[in-house]
């Protein structure tokens, strides 16, 4: 019997703090009742609740279109959806910390009254502590906690947190991209932020890395990243993945954002059959249909 994410045994050499089941099982994530299970991919459903989302049309900006895409995101097989009140697209404007609970908040009770895991794509730590405490189950902050405040929000709540990789800032990043060895230089990155984590307190189980895909990088990085993705899976931290729709298919296709749905869903089964445990995505009816094919190949090895 092949085993998800088999490279999970590595983790208990000495530079890994993650714990692993004896059989080598790849983890669930527990928090306050709620269980993320990543023995197989996990689908994370992108919910854009900023009025300008390049990617929806900014279709998703009243509450109730808000609520009706995300239950249909996991009627169509997300485990998990992601709502962020704040665009990171270069040159979007800021949002003030007021009005991204006001965006993010009743929509994460709304959604958790409902039992649907929430994550908040937010890197403020006013934003962090009034979604934790609206119930969100998770925190994904592409700054990876370096914003004020941040660590201390995590820690006090003991919330499940993805760190992602960028280099510089969203409205700088795309400038000139330039690293050392990108894959070296991302592990080291997430490794440092995993140490300032577990020093305040977070535990290292509650921990999952992103490479943070077009975060300052060029279309070699990216690809390069994808490429070389066990290299990250196999220090044991779950590694989540957000490659749906993104530049890198435009500069490689030259398509628009929205004819970019199958070079996304292929990117997505490269990206767990490199021992990815999560996938953020805008298409998961897709992506769902192939991670079901993807998943009964490998039951059958
Ligand atoms: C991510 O990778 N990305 S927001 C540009 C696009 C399409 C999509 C031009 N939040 C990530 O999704 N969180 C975002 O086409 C994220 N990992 C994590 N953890 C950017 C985005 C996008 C940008």
């Amino acid at each position: 019997m092949w085993v998800f994410n088999s490279v999970v045994t590595s983790v208990t050499d000495s530079k890994s703090t993650h714990q692993v089941e004896p059989d080598g099982r790849a983890p669930v994530i527990d928090y306050r009742g709620q269980t993320l299970d990543l023995a197989t991919p996990a689908i994370m459903g992108i919910l854009n609740v900023t009025p300008d989302s390049f990617s929806d049309g900014g279709k998703h900006h009243t509450f109730d279109m808000a609520l009706a895409a995300a239950r249909q995101m996991v009627a169509e097989g997300a485990s998990l959806v992601d709502v962020g009140g704040e665009s990171t697209r270069p040159g979007a404007d800021a949002v003030s910390e007021a009005e991204e609970i006001r965006r993010t908040v009743p929509l994460v009770e709304a959604l958790c009254a409902e039992g649907i895991l929430v994550s908040v794509d937010t890197s403020k730590a006013g934003v962090m502590r009034e979604c934790a405490k609206a119930g969100a189950f998770m925190i994904n902050d592409v700054r990876a906690l370096r914003e004020p405040g941040a660590v201390a929000v995590v820690a006090d709540f003991d919330i499940p947190v993805c760190l992602m990789h960028m280099q510089g800032e969203p409205r700088t990043m795309q400038q000139n991209p330039a690293y050392e060895d990108v894959v070296d230089d991302v592990m080291a990155f997430l490794k440092e932020r995993l140490s300032v984590c577990t020093k305040a307190g977070i535990k290292a189980s509650r921990v999952i890395f992103d490479p943070g895909f077009g975060f300052g990088k060029t279309l070699r990085h990216n690809l390069c990243l994808l490429h070389s993705l066990d290299e990250l899976t196999a220090f044991g931290a779950p590694v989540l993945v957000g490659l749906s729709r993104k530049s890198l298919f435009g500069q490689l296709l030259d398509l628009e954002v929205s004819e970019r749905v199958i070079p996304s869903v292929v990117a997505a089964i490269m990206a767990v059959e490199r021992g990815a445990s999560i996938v953020r995505v805008h298409d998961v009816r897709e992506t769902a249909q192939a991670m079901t094919f993807f998943n009964a190949v490998q039951a059958d090895n």
